[in-house]
Formats: C-alpha cells, structure tokens, sequence
C-alpha cells in the first residue's frame, strides 16, 4: 500500500518547517512507548526511524514523507528524566510552538504503551493538544507484550483517564510484532487524510 517512503528532514525550529502544505500526522506521547518504531512497522521500513531500547532516542521533530501525499511526523518523547531539564524544556516548547505554527496537521496519534496506567504528563499532553480540536486517537502500544485479561484492563484504564475514548472508534491497540492491529488504524488515518483533502478543496473553492 505503501510505495515511497523517504525521510524528509529533522526541524529544531519552527522556522525550518516545510513549506509544501502537505497535511501532517503527528506522533506522541512519553518516552519510550513506541514511536519511532511504530513508523518503521506501519510503513513497512525496517530502518526509516530510529529505535532505540534507550528512552530519548528522538529529538528533533522528524517528518517522514509517505507516498508523496503526506507527512508523518515524529515527535520527541517526554517524562524522561535523564535528558537534562533544559533539553526537555526545549523540546516542550519545540513541541507547543510546533501545534501553534503548523496549519496542516490533519490527525494525532498518542501513543501509551499498553503496560502503564496513562500518566499526568499524557493528561498534560491531551490538555495542550485538545486546544486545537484536531481528530485525535490513543494508541496502547506493545500489546504483544499482554495477555487477554491485561489488555481488557488496559482499555479499562484508557476509559477512567480518558472517557472520550472508545475501542475502535478512537483508541486502538498496536503491536510491532503482528500485523492483526494494522488495518483498523490503516483505515482511520486514510480515513481521515481523505476528509482534510475534501475540506481544503471546499475551502480553496473559488468564488
Ligand atoms: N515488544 C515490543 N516492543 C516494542 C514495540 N514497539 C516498540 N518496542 C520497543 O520499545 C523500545 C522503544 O521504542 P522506540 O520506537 O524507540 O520508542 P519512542 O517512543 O520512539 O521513544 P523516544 O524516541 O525516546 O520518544 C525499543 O526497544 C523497541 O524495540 C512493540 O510493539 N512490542
Ligand atoms: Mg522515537
């Protein structure tokens, strides 16, 4: 499904956005979780973005270009401790001015990995976010790592912190290690990607 997949740049700045208009999907949540992994599973690359067992491994907003048509972008993580809090104070505002530049972000996964119950800096994350009423889905990342009984316990826990979301609907579970939680997220973001195409042609309708 997917054809071309290339790594576009890194930004450390809002001014080094691109400039090309296509519609972005973003990436979050905390360290660790999934991220960066997610891309390379999803798209089907082994080594498009960096992986790495060490919490930090990302650091700069990286865009990955997919089949021309969209960008998906990579978000560094947070609630890591051992990055130095003036790293982590760049990366949040890195992150925030990032939601207030952009005026083509089309979806936002946040990713939380299915083991931990979501934490306040995932709140904290929602509340900043939610701010910009974009269509949002929680990703429980890691279910291979569950059994049946976790894994109803973990929606439970999505459902207490976050009674907007529904399985399936807008919270969804993830595994690198099995393609079976693919096509539900595969429809959303195609899904989604279509109706930002269908808005901006009505938006930019002459007359
Ligand atoms: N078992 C299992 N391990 C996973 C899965 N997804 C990611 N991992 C592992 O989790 C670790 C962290 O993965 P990353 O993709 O680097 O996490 P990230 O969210 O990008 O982390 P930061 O860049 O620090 O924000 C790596 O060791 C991955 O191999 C999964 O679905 N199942
Ligand atoms: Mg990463």
């Amino acid at each position: 499904m997917h054809k071309e997949l290339l790594f576009k740049k890194s930004v450390y700045a809002v001014s080094e956005l691109p400039t090309d208009s296509l519609p972005e999907v973003v990436l979050c949540g905390r360290s660790n979780v999934g991220k960066s992994s997610f891309i390379n599973s999803f798209f089907g690359k082994k080594n498009l973005a960096k992986v790495s067992s060490d919490p930090g491994k990302t650091r700069s907003l990286n865009f990955y270009e997919i089949d021309k048509s969209f960008y998906v972008v990579d978000l560094p993580g947070f609630g890591y401790a051992k990055i130095g809090l003036e790293e982590r104070k760049r990366w949040g505002k890195l992150i925030e001015d990032y939601f207030k530049a952009s005026k083509v972000i089309t979806l936002i996964f946040h990713f939380i990995d299915s083991r931990h119950e979501p934490m306040q800096s995932d709140i904290d994350l929602y509340n900043m976010i939610s701010f910009y009423q974009l269509p949002y889905f929680i990703i429980l990342s890691k279910v291979d790592k569950l059994n049946q009984s976790q894994l109803a316990a973990a929606k439970k826990n999505v459902s207490k912190y976050f009674p907007d979301f529904n399985f399936g609907a807008n919270l969804f579970f993830y595994s690198t290690m099995s393609g079976r939680w693919k096509r539900d997220i595969e429809k959303q973001l195609y899904g989604q990607l279509e109706q930002a195409k269908l808005k901006s042609k009505v938006a930019n309708k002459p007359g």
